[in-house]
């Protein structure tokens, strides 16, 4: 997490007021959007409260003293603090120790109370909580298909064990959640897979499930156990030799994990591109075909790792193999290949190469993938391994360039044996460059520096070709069935990022997280609206939270950043200076955009998890996706089909039109694209916590989590739920609880509707409404009706007392 702004004040945080007024553009205050704070309900000496801390984000303790505006706590952590009102929020005396399931159990709903919750659940191995934000009327909506209602409208938050929890994913585990009723079982993945495989049974409806969270937090080991869970249900018992579908699509995650993840600081196999796996079910609900999209594969780390990182785990399975296949690729020590020995990381804990090796050998067989295929791709990944190797010194002409040295000759032929391409060629797309002008093409040298930079960019434009290879491969092999009706997708993507410094990657994984977030937002708006319809209530003034300003800012064609990024691309004497001046002319007036009052080049934009300042030093060289003509026909010409593949001919018309061809644009288009998808699906969603940054079991951070909570979307959820009315009580539950503020209230009428207006009416409440089966409440209005009810219970036992005394 190294360079978040882990600030757990609400003064600059998600929860700032200012900070949702004016970027949200929300009509609504912090306190209407929260639970009530002690402004707002009445907390007397004695009461049990939360108080804000700068350093553990919350504490807990007990009303000392009460001065006007002003709260004296003693805290349990040995400490008195005094605390305004606005920053006290009550804390509820009877929460269990080993906290709820889920946050809508809960009987405060607000940040502490969340966070509390999560650690108490954590702290017993309970991964896994709900908080549901329309669990209640869900259930009544579906309970009539099956049974008692459905997980939809809710978010599975799960908080990263850092310790292998087998029991909890074994085949007797995924027995037990079929078809199990909400609320039944503890929550878990499963539980989530279950009811989205069911509600596309029943309802003939696509379902999405849509998993987040920063690096290391458990989205892929998520998105696996989902995975592995729909195998289960949509599995078939097959005899035949073939390969099973689910098969298939269960072994593609070794394969893509081997070619595209890799040990980073934050997480040891962390996925460096982004996964959408659409699983698509016959009639009979069996999984018929499946297809796998993938998102901006991070190219850069191919040639580029820094200690203690390493490069992309296939390399040094590689460099494991077997003797005969390390012999026919010429390969050796990881420690003497340029591409991973700029790190001094090696090996992995508990993980050895020569078995992923084997094991990913294998992988490749259950998808299709052939041994000839497998050979040249092995062959291609010893091919970039021997490219790094290729050193460049001053040539014999001035500003040219070529091979070091024996040792680099060496690489190069190499190379070219392995490419199967003529070495000479190789070393001139290397070392010249040739440049077309209107009349004839003049052959340029290169210096040793452009040269070598020339040369990474081949190894990069191979390695992801080689990448997008095997997800078309693997999509061909598994098949698309065209007569499916319904898909279930699982969606593994990079969650916000923000780091001390922000280049392009980050600008685009915002892009992401920002379009994730409104149609997480369009989602739920949807569904509060359809259930205040249902119930017949006003809910004419629930402002919708939207954050179309800054998608409008970020990809609007024309004018947004990323078409004005285009624009400098294709002009020639544009640099990221003058692409930063263009941003600050245009946006100087938008609400969303900044320019960072030091900065020359650097932009800050507003987004929905906060601020985040980018540096356009290579957002340029970065958007810029072509091949080098010479690469190009070098490879085209591979004796490798394999190779040559990789690297089609295009026409020579479409070739020179594409000349630049915008990666920015490009994401920006298959996002809109899996968008559509999403939208045809019901949603659902996990949100993975990281509980510590040195990956270790047993350590919550509570800052940490808070951060990742409020930047996951999980607080604004709850938020957008407390907008209009949180807590919504059936008439009978309602009267049982809070009889006691208006006893007369039921004896005049037994009409549940009229008892209840006329409790409301005693209890001076304002705000509330009354649908047909409920009484809906405003944000703090539940706490208000306790604290009164608190109150009249307190009366009465000393009345009792009193009496006892007088006897006595
Ligand atoms: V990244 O954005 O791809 O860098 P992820 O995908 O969020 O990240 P990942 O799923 O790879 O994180 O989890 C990181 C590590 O945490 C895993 O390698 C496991 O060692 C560990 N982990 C995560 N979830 C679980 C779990 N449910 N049980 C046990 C887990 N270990
Ligand atoms: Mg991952």
């Amino acid at each position: 997490l190294s360079g978040w702004n882990v600030t757990p004040s609400r003064s600059c945080s998600l929860s700032d007021e200012s900070f949702l007024s004016s970027s949200l553009g929300i009509i609504y205050s912090l306190d209407e959007l929260w639970g009530a704070h002690a402004g707002q309900v009445d907390l007397a000496v004695g009461s049990l409260v939360w108080t804000e801390d700068p350093e553990v984000t919350w504490l807990d303790g007990e009303v000392e003293e009460v001065n006007n505006e002003e709260f004296k706590i003693y805290c349990t952590s040995g400490k008195t603090v005094v605390a305004k009102a606005s920053n006290v929020y009550p804390k509820d005396a009877e929460f269990p120790p080993s906290g709820v399931d889920d946050m809508t159990k809960l009987a405060y709903l607000h940040e502490p109370g969340v966070l509390y919750n999560l650690k108490c659940r954590y702290d017993i191995n309970e991964i896994y909580v709900n908080a549901s934000y329309h669990c209640y009327y869900f259930m009544q909506l579906y309970s009539f298909s099956f049974g008692s209602g459905t997980y939809t409208g809710n978010i599975l938050i799960a908080v990263n064990p850092f310790r292998r929890l087998p029991h909890l994913y074994d085949n007797h585990m995924m027995e037990q959640y079929k078809g199990a009723a909400l609320g039944e079982l503890s929550p878990h993945p499963f539980a989530l897979a279950d009811s989205a495989y069911r509600l596309m049974i029943n309802e003939g409806i696509s379902q999405s499930i849509l998993v987040s969270g920063e690096s290391g937090a458990g989205k892929t080991e998520s998105t696996k156990m989902l995975m592995q869970y729909l195998a289960h249900m949509g599995g078939r018992t097959t005899t035949e030799k073939k390969r099973s579908v689910e098969q298939q699509v269960l072994e593609s995650n070794p394969v893509l994990e081997a070619f595209g993840n890799a040990k980073t600081v934050r997480n040891n196999n962390s996925s460096r591109f982004g996964k959408f796996v659409e699983i698509q079910f016959d009639q009979r609900g069996r999984i018929s075909g499946a297809a796998i999209r993938t998102y901006l594969l991070e190219r850069s780390r191919v040639c580029q790792v820094s200690d203690p990182e390493r490069n992309y785990h296939c390399f040094y399975m590689l460099c494991a193999a077997p003797t005969k296949d390390i012999e026919k690729y010429k390969l050796g020590n990881p420690r003497t290949f340029h591409y991973l020995n700029q790190s001094n990381c090696y090996e992995l804990d508990g993980v050895d190469d020569s078995k992923e090796y084997v094991a990913t050998r294998r992988a490749m067989d259950v998808v299709g993938i052939g041994s000839g295929d497998q050979d040249a791709i092995f062959r291609v990944v010893a091919a970039i391994l021997h490219l790094g190797n290729v050193e460049f010194a001053k040539g014999e002409e001035p500003d040219s360039s070529e091979p070091k040295d024996d040792k680099s000759q060496f690489h190069l032929k190499t190379v070219a044996e392995l490419l199967m391409c003529d070495e000479k060629s190789l070393e001139d797309s290397l070392c010249k460059r040739v440049i077309m002008t209107r009349d004839e093409s003049i052959t340029k040298c290169l210096d040793p520096n452009s040269a070598a930079v020339n040369r990474d960019a081949l190894a990069k434009i191979v390695y992801s070709r080689l990448f997008d290879w095997l997800v078309n491969k693997i999509n061909y092999s598994i098949g698309q069935d065209p007569n499916s009706k319904t898909l279930i997708g699982v969606l593994d993507i990079y969650g916000f990022e923000s780091f001390k410094t922000n280049s392009f990657e980050q600008f685009c994984i915002n892009l992401t997280n920002e379009k994730l977030q409104q149609h997480f937002n369009q989602h739920v708006f949807k569904m509060e609206q359809e259930e205040y319809t249902r119930e017949e209530i006003d809910w004419s003034y629930i402002d919708f939270i939207d954050n179309q300003d800054v998608l409008d800012l970020l990809e609007k064609k024309p004018g947004g950043i990323i078409a004005l990024l285009d624009e400098a691309c294709m002009f020639p004497r544009s640099t990221y200076e003058t692409f930063a001046e263009k941003l600050y002319q245009t946006f100087k007036e938008h609400k969303r955009f900044s320019k960072p009052k030091l900065a020359r080049t650097d932009f800050t934009i507003s987004h929905y998890a906060g601020d985040v300042t980018y540096q356009t030093e290579f957002f340029l060289d970065k958007n810029k996706d072509y091949v080098v003509a010479e690469h190009q026909a070098l490879l085209s010409a591979s004796r490798c089909p394999f190779v040559s593949a990789l690297f089609p001919t295009l026409p020579e018309e479409s070739s020179k039109s594409s000349k630049f061809s915008s990666i920015g644009s490009r994401f920006k288009q298959q996002l809109q694209a899996l968008l559509e998808t999403l939208s045809a699906t019901e949603p659902h969603y996990i949100r993975c916590v990281k509980p510590n940054n040195v990956l270790k079991p047993g350590i919550f951070d509570n800052s940490n989590v808070l951060h990742q909570l409020r930047c996951g979307g999980v607080m604004e959820a709850i938020r957008i739920s407390c907008a209009g009315y949180p807590t919504r009580k059936p008439f009978h539950e309602f009267l049982t609880r809070f009889r006691i503020l208006a006893p007369n209230a039921l004896d005049v009428s037994h009409d549940e509707v009229i008892a209840c207006k006329r409790l409301l009416e005693k209890v001076n409440l304002k705000g509330y409404q009354i649908g047909k089966t409920k009484v809906f409440l405003r944000a703090g209005q539940m706490a208000e009706l306790d604290a009164q009810r608190k109150e009249v219970l307190g009366r009465s036992a000393s009345i009792i007392q009193r009496k006892v005394c007088s006897y006595s």
